[in-house]
């Protein structure tokens, strides 16, 4: 059978069981690798002269190899084009982006090095499966370099229509970038409806039906959307809330309903207007108060960009009004966290919450939603609220959904959840939790790993 070889931007350590990862990528992925797997990608380490050869790791199996980036390449491919053009404009924050051409020569000549370093580990029949944004230029440079394998690509995070994309000065680079793949992946069919769009427009490539045809070859496109391991997930849920670390937080309530969410800091997530939201939810219900504790954890993420580090002190702001206009002395509405939970304990702490608030401006898809529904007793299920920008929202239709750029609807949405009567929570949470346990990581997997076979 052939090889799996998987490329992402950053490579887990190997097989890491409930250690603190807050990336969605790597959870969904790490418990699908099967030994023979190899794993390839970028170190997280920046270091004056990377030698180019990749650091390898063996284990259980999987090799992961990695190689360091030096100081230039990192500001202007990673934190340059990936995380300052890319993000923000497939996030439709046309006022965040920021575009330096340096930084796109910077993100193809990683993607070069990327590839003059893979390129002697693949042989002939692998399957190279590659992640994310920041590798879009990877099968041309792999193709460019003689390698004739398969090579299929998934998106993460959203596709934008090509009114937004064409913002973006090498947008038609791009998309001819990403039609060197043979399948190329998205989270929802929306997102695979614009891409499709902005091949047919930017390029001049034919489309038919979901593919795009280029010079004779055909490019692939499907929506295939990431999930979780559910079955797994609820079972650590349900033992987490038997431990020390839960019962702690469960005496620190008092009986207080507790409203959970859990990201990475990151100005996609929402968390302006969520604040704002739970804000309103006590000025505006003023019964809820004492009531309910919010617990929001914010894992700290990509401090070297601008826009995170005046997120973060808006953050602090905004935390600290709240407190500081509704607390009182024996109850603090807001627990702000910008430390990451391990994942045990995270499962745990879904698993009581009686509100999930899963409020992103965009989302590719977002794993929270889908770990929060999991988590629950299905006896006396929290309500999941969630964004209907979030391409899970796609799926999951029976959460309360909001418009996250509204925070008087997320303090409606967030009151009707502390009122609703337990029919209607365990309704709406049953057929959250089919859809949940329907839409699996491995199912993810297979769906995009059979596209990717030869026909
Ligand atoms: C990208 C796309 C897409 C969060 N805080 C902590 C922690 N987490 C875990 C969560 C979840 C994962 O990190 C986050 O996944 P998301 O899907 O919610 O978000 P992104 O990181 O932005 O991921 C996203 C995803 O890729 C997969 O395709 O869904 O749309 O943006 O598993 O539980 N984990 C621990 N401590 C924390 O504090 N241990």
């Amino acid at each position: 059978m052939a090889r799996l070889v998987i490329v992402s931007n950053r490579v887990p350590p190997p097989r890491t069981t409930g250690a603190a990862s807050a990336g969605g990528l790597a959870v969904a992925l790490q418990s699908f690798v099967e030994p023979g797997t190899l794993w390839f990608g970028w170190s997280g380490r920046v270091v004056e002269k990377p030698s180019g050869k990749p650091r390898i790791v063996d284990g259980q199996g999987v090799t992961y190899a990695t190689i360091d980036l030096n100081g230039q390449d990192y500001d202007r491919f990673y934190v340059g084009f990936a995380n300052s053009s890319l993000w923000p404009l497939l996030h439709f924050r046309l006022g965040l982006m920021r575009y330096r051409r340096e930084d796109f020569e910077g993100y193809l000549a990683v993607n070069g090095d990327f590839a003059d370093a893979l390129l002697p580990m693949l042989r002939p029949d692998d399957m190279v499966w590659v992640h994310d944004y920041h590798l879009i230029p990877l099968a041309a440079a792999l193709r460019a370099r003689g390698f004739a394998g398969r090579i299929g690509f998934f998106l993460h995070i959203p596709f934008v229509p090509a009114s937004v994309l064409e913002a973006l000065p090498p947008a038609y680079d791009l998309l001819c970038a990403l039609c060197a793949f043979d399948v190329v992946g998205f989270q929802t069919r929306t997102h695979l409806a614009d891409f499709l769009d902005c091949a047919r427009r930017f390029t001049g490539f034919t489309v038919e039906g979901d593919e795009v045809v280029t010079n004779g070859r055909h490019v692939r496109a499907i929506a295939d959307p990431i999930g979780i391991d559910a079955a797994g997930f609820a079972r650590v849920a349900g033992r987490a809330a038997g431990t020390a670390y839960i019962k702690r937080m469960r005496e620190s309530l008092s009986g207080r309903a507790l409203a959970i969410s859990a990201e990475r800091l990151d100005y996609s997530k929402g968390l302006p207007n969520r604040f704002e939201g739970f804000a309103r939810l006590l000025a505006r219900y003023p019964q809820q108060q004492r009531h309910i504790s919010m617990l929001q954890i914010a894992a700290r993420s990509r401090e070297d960009v601008a826009e995170y580090q005046a997120l973060r002190r808006e953050l602090d702001r905004l935390a600290g009004d709240i407190n500081g206009r509704f607390s009182q002395f024996d109850w603090v509405p807001l627990r702000y966290m910008t430390q990451t939970v391990a994942r045990t304990k995270l499962a745990g702490l879904f698993r009581i919450a009686r509100i999930g608030i899963v409020t992103p401006l965009r989302d590719g898809m977002n794993l929270v939603a889908k770990e929060f529904v999991a988590a629950q007793d299905p006896a006396d299920p929290g309500v999941l609220i969630l964004s209907q920008f979030a391409g899970a929202a796609e799926e999951l239709t029976d959460a309360l959904l909001v418009n996250p750029y509204d925070p008087d609807a997320i303090a409606d949405a967030m009151n009707t959840a502390l009122e609703m009567p337990l029919g209607e929570r365990q309704q709406r949470h049953a057929a959250l939790r089919r859809a949940v346990f329907e839409v699996t990581a491995a199912r993810y997997c297979n769906v995009f790993v059979d596209a990717l076979k030869p026909a």
